[in-house]
């Protein structure tokens, strides 16, 4: 395991020497969390952290999609960049990029990529960069929070959702990596263990309540510099929150775009539907990630087919005590009918 070392020099105040002594979570296999700064994060994503805040440079023209997991991030990079590049790649073209590679290897999150490489494949991107993360806002460098800073779009979502679906992903992946290891890693946790991680805050960027109001009030005090989005909205209108998107990235519509359906084929492109289709999520992984298991079903209110009603009750409330008084609550949504 790697010692790292956390300057606090050049930016924010807080150090760690070494991530080895933080204290450890190994119920998620194939992933390990670590908790740090009052959050439990993926442990290769922490290791990228301390270089994160002391090596990148921002630029203006910068925009960051922060989010919690499974709450629609893939969608979001996907909109995000094919609504920012459009004048390079029309969103109608058969070679736009997002036809030959996933999401995730197009927008990559920051602090896997101080891990992996310290960054040298942002450093070469062109701008305007679109980039992305799951930490909270509390650990983002001050570089990017303060000042000129960064734009940040952040996308929430039902709790309830978020945990169903973090259930499903986290259950292929390690099913995936028990076949590979040829069943020597440890069984995954239930349902039941899971959830009741999840309401103990313990979870990949835990706890969600306090990963969303990180967000949510910056939103409110910055809102020029944080856009705030719901999944559900964006389901419910996706062109209308397109628009809203490319506004604030500051690469609004024209009318001669909007007459030429524009706006439509980038919500067409990036449709779960699309997506899921395209050859390239079809197969391939990301890391241990394999493409496919970032496209499930897509809709809101899925919970409901797999929490009772005493579970759904029991976290909307932890999640809803966690938010009082802040001006944001989960619209709980009706769910829909089962696919
Ligand atoms: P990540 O945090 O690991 O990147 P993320 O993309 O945030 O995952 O979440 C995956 C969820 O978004 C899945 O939800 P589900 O399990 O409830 O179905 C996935 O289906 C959904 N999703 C992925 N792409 C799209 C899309 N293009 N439109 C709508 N939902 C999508």
């Amino acid at each position: 395991m790697s010692m790292v070392a956390w300057s606090s020099s050049t930016d924010d105040a807080c150090a760690i020497a070494d991530i080895t002594s933080l204290p450890l979570e190994t119920r998620f296999p194939p992933f390990r969390l670590r908790q740090y700064g009052g959050f439990w994060l993926l442990e290769k994503f922490l290791e990228g952290v301390p270089a994160l805040h002391s090596v990148f440079e921002p630029r203006p023209s910068d925009v960051v999609l922060g989010s919690f997991p499974k709450c629609g991030t893939t969608w979001l990079k996907a909109l995000a960049f094919a609504t920012r590049n459009r004048a390079d790649h029309p969103p109608g073209g058969l070679d736009h990029p997002l036809r030959r590679r996933n999401p995730h290897d197009i927008v990559h999150y920051l602090e896997l990529q101080f891990a992996v490489s310290m960054g040298h494949a942002l450093a070469a991107l062109p701008s305007p960069r679109v980039l992305a993360t799951h930490l909270p806002y509390s650990l983002l460098p001050r570089r990017i929070t303060a000042g000129q800073g960064c734009r940040i779009v952040y996308i929430c979502r039902d709790p309830k959702d978020a945990f169903v679906s973090s259930w499903f992903f986290t259950n292929k992946t390690a099913a995936a990596e028990r076949a590979r290891a040829g069943g020597e890693e440890p069984p995954p946790y239930t349902f039941e263990e899971a959830f009741e991680l999840f309401c103990d805050g313990i979870c990949v960027s835990g706890p969600q309540w306090r990963h969303v109001l990180g967000y949510w009030e910056e939103s409110r005090r910055r809102p020029e510099k944080v856009l705030f989005l719901r999944y559900e909205e964006m389901l419910r209108d996706t062109a209308g929150n397109v628009r809203k998107l490319a506004e604030f990235m500051g690469c609004g519509f024209s009318g001669e775009e909007e007459a030429s359906g524009v706006v439509q084929d980038i919500v067409e492109l990036c449709s779960l539907k699309s997506l899921k289709n395209m050859d390239v999520n079809k197969s391939g992984s990301h890391g241990p990630l394999a493409h496919e298991s970032f496209f499930r079903k897509g809709v809101a209110g899925d919970w409901s087919n797999h929490m009772t009603p005493a579970m759904a009750e029991r976290l909307d409330t932890i999640v809803e005590d966690a938010l009082r008084g802040s001006g944001l609550t989960f619209d709980v949504a009706e769910p829909e009918p089962s696919a």
